[in-house]
């Protein structure tokens, strides 16, 4: 019987689901390995280019298995958000019978590939089961001083009528629909994830299996910049104003000094200006941009017609208005350094304002460390020692302090949507603002999908406290903060008394391998690693970082574009399954490349793995007809020489699939099954060897293509699943080549002999020919002309 997908795939599927070989009992004890790819948001239809991460997870977890590992690899839904609440309105049914249509296809997409999920862990972030300790975990931010409600200038999309997130904002439009985003002043909910930067930024260091480049991206959304607050009096004002910066060691150099328009201090100190008309009408102006049009707008600024003291050369220097200072960042005012900073520097050019230079080094503007000149007490002290000095001595003075500033923002999480999780505080006429107490989680959405603030019976409520009349929060939650923990509700899915069990998280937590899409590699791995840290004060967990080892699977593209529904140039799950068979695919996903690496889909490889397939049915189960086949052998395989190449395959395979690359370990699987197929055509035995080679064959592939890896195991006699044999070990010293004795010559003359590997190159004859004393000495500085390479025997080099 020829290899066909289609007559052993279902079965098999079938088999996996009815033994349910992917559950795991998380309270018995074992060797952990808790391995998870992000949960999907579940758009409906999943393409080849998810299939990369959801394949590379599953052949990972099917390896662990293998090795013996007590693995846990869960899978759930992160249901909630925009996209599903837009959808149900275009179609006219409810978000919720959406989702869970869509959550069916995927599920029996994930199924369709093979892929083994332990589904009794299943959770879909819209349940009340699963938001309603969303809520729990919002009470206890609040409890703790973590959730606060503030007046913001918030992004606001006037076509959906929603606040967004600045990362939802692109180029200045709404990332959903387009339309240009406004500003606008409103009290929003926020988690004050800035109590946490430092232990945000020091974290990173101990995970040490993260990417470089992640990291990166987090440490600069962190921002941490080291320096100081400084306090210049301004006279006509009758008190100081604060500037912040990193280089204090330059203030002798500080000419200017430049407010941001939003400055609170700005008001009075125009007031008098004989232009104040003109000065108000620019920062108007300047207001209405956002931070991106302002960045493009170029250095622009107004002079106030005032002076600041600089308090170290004590001279009177001009406070201007700057449109590159940000309100939002610092104390939204600068000293001026323009013999040292870039901004300053073309900023001075522009309005003819004094440069000065204070750090001998290189050309103006020179911003990097110098040693500092024309600098009072610090003149003559390199750029470190000059900051630490200067520091000191403002300290003294008492006009500033030591500072640590961040980029990083508090989290706004309020959404005026219909599908999130409603946050679970009452307002009364009375009490005020009200948290909603524990025993009347959840907070349960209405049925009808609006806007929260327009369902008359969801914002009437009683007072938890008092019973009278009151209204309730109708915000709903970011659905970041659905994907912030739900790694820890996999521990206890259906736990109806607390969010997780604390033991059995300390058990299972941390994560040890992490896989999902690099677009994630700043929010939500942030906030992750913020809750995580909360619940490990609050004393819930013991782990301080959620995720020991990190993965991002490169893109899948076609016609040179990231696949994706909206262009059109998927490849369909379901259809590529149907026509060349779940194996093939999945073996395909991995071989087309470094897993980290983006790649193009290519049809024709595809076919190829087809063949390899075919190629390895027909050595496991009909060897005679690959034994009586007309090509002839490649290379002369014995006994010894199958089970050294076998020996050397297990250990390759093995420690590719530790480092997920996948792709290389397909290659030597390939190569093992050229050697097995030499060895067939060459009249090799089926004995003992060759029974061997076969079963190592089928379980090293098994992680890649368990069907028809099953169906070959249960072919050849071998009981119980293949998910459950133990993966094969080898005899090191099996694996040795045997070593032989090259002749070298140099123009036909014998020069020496070298003991090398058997089977070595040409390129690796020659380097070892030419490590050789005596070969260097005849050779006399001449590279060799031509080189007579007989393998396994001979090298002439030809001067
Ligand atoms: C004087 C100076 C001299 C500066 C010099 C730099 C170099 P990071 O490292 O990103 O934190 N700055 C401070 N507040 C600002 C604001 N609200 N808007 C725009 N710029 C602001 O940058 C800190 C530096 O950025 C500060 O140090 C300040 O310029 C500027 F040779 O002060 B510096």
């Amino acid at each position: 019987m020829p290899y066909d997908p289609k007559q052993i795939e279902e079965k098999w599927q079938r088999e996996w689901a009815e033994a349910r070989v992917a559950e795991i009992d998380l309270a018995k004890p074992g060797d952990k390995y808790y391995m998870l790819n992000m949960f999907p948001y579940p758009s409906g239809d999943l393409h080849v280019g998810h299939g990369r991460n959801y394949i590379l997870g599953d052949a990972l977890y099917r390896y662990l298995r293998m090795r013996g590992h007590a693995a846990l690899n869960p899978m759930g839904w992160d249901a909630f958000g925009l996209p599903a609440e837009n959808a149900a309105i275009n179609r006219g049914i409810h978000p919720r019978q959406w989702t869970l249509g869509n959550i069916a296809n995927m599920k029996r997409q994930f199924m369709r590939w093979g892929i083994l999920y332990d589904w009794s862990k299943e959770i879909a972030s819209c349940e009340p089961e699963y938001y309603r300790w969303n809520q729990w975990l919002f009470l206890q931010l609040y409890k703790r001083g973590l959730a606060y409600r503030g007046k913001a200038p918030v992004n606001w999309c006037p076509s959906d009528q929603t606040v967004l997130a600045n990362e939802q904002v692109i180029d200045g439009r709404c990332e959903r629909c387009g339309t240009e985003v406004v500003q606008r002043e409103l009290e929003q909910w926020f988690f004050k994830i800035t109590a946490y930067a430092d232990r945000l930024d020091d974290g990173l260091d101990k995970l040490e299996h993260w990417p470089e480049k992640v990291k990166v991206m987090q440490r600069n959304w962190i921002g941490r910049s080291i320096g100081a607050d400084v306090d210049f009096p301004v006279s006509p004002l009758g008190k100081s104003i604060r500037i912040f910066t990193t280089r204090p060691d330059t203030i002798y150099g500080a000419t200017f000094m430049v407010m941001a328009p939003e400055h609170p201090d700005v008001r009075a100190l125009i007031a008098d200006a004989p232009d104040r008309e003109q000065i108000e009408r620019w920062i108007e102006s300047v207001r209405n941009q956002n931070a991106l049009e302002r960045q493009e707008a170029g250095k622009e600024g107004r002079f106030t017609g005032k002076y600041a003291i600089n308090p170290f050369s004590e001279e009177p220097i001009p406070i201007w208005l700057g449109n590159f200072v940000l309100m939002q960042y610092g104390t939204g005012a600068i000293m001026a350094v323009p013999g040292h900073d870039q901004r300053d520097f073309e900023f001075a050019k522009q309005y003819d304002l004094p440069i000065r230079r204070v750090v001998d080094g290189g050309e103006l503007p020179f911003v990097d460390n110098g040693i500092s000149v024309n600098s009072g007490v610090i003149t003559g002290l390199p750029t470190p020692k000059a900051i630490e000095r200067i520091i000191e001595e403002i300290e003294r003075r008492g006009i500033g302090k030591r500072m640590v500033r961040y980029r990083l923002r508090d989290w706004l999480i309020s959404r005026q949507r219909y599908w999130g999780a409603p946050i679970p505080v009452v307002y009364c006429p009375e009490d005020g603002m009200v948290p909603v107490p524990r025993e009347q989680l959840p907070v349960v959405l209405p049925e009808e999908y609006r806007p929260l603030q327009e369902v008359e019976s969801f914002v009437n409520t009683k007072c938890p406290k008092c019973g009278r009349d009151a209204r309730r929060e109708t915000d709903t939650m970011d659905t970041f903060i659905d994907s912030s923990w739900y790694f820890l509700r996999y521990v206890s899915p259906h736990d109806t008394t607390q969010p997780f069990d604390s033991e059995l998280a300390n058990h299972w937590m941390p994560v040890d391998q992490y896989t999902g899409g690099v677009e994630h590699a700043i929010l939500h791995l942030l906030y992750s690693r913020f809750f995580m840290k909360v619940l490990h004060d609050a004393g819930l967990v013991e782990a301080a970082e959620p995720f020991m080892r990190l993965f991002n699977q490169g893109m899948v593209k076609r016609f040179g574009q990231v696949m994706s529904k909206s262009l059109g140039n998927g490849v369909s799950i379901d259809e590529l399954a149907s026509a060349q068979g779940a194996d093939a695919g999945r073996i395909y996903e991995m071989f087309i490349g470094p897993p980290e690496e983006d790649v193009e889909w290519n049809d024709a490889g595809l076919n190829g793995v087809v063949k390899f397939l075919q190629r390895v049915w027909r050595l496991v189960l009909e060897p005679e007809s690959i034994a009586a086949e007309s090509g002839s052998p490649g290379a002369d395989v014995d006994a010894v020489a199958l089970r050294r190449k076998v020996a050397q395959t297990v250990g390759k395979v093995t420690e590719h699939y530790d480092e997920l690359r996948f792709n290389t370990a397909v290659a030597f699987l390939m190569e093992l099954s050229n050697t097995m197929q030499d060895y067939l055509r060459g009249g090799g035995a089926r004995d003992a060897a060759w029974d061997g080679s076969v079963r190592t064959l089928v379980k090293l592939l098994n992680p890649l293509a368990p069907h028809i890896g099953e169906e070959m195991w249960e072919r050849l006699g071998e009981k119980g699943l293949l998910a459950d044999a133990p993966w094969p070990t080898f005899d090191p010293s099996d694996a040795v080549e045997p070593k032989v004795v090259l002749v070298v010559q140099v123009g036909g003359k014998l020069r020496d002999r070298l003991e090398v590997e058997t089977g070595l190159s040409e390129a690796d004859a020659v380097k070892a020919a030419l490590a050789s004393e005596k070969v260097r000495a005849a050779l006399d500085g001449r590279g060799p002309s031509k080189v007579i390479y007989v393998q396994d025997r001979l090298i002439n080099l030809v001067p």
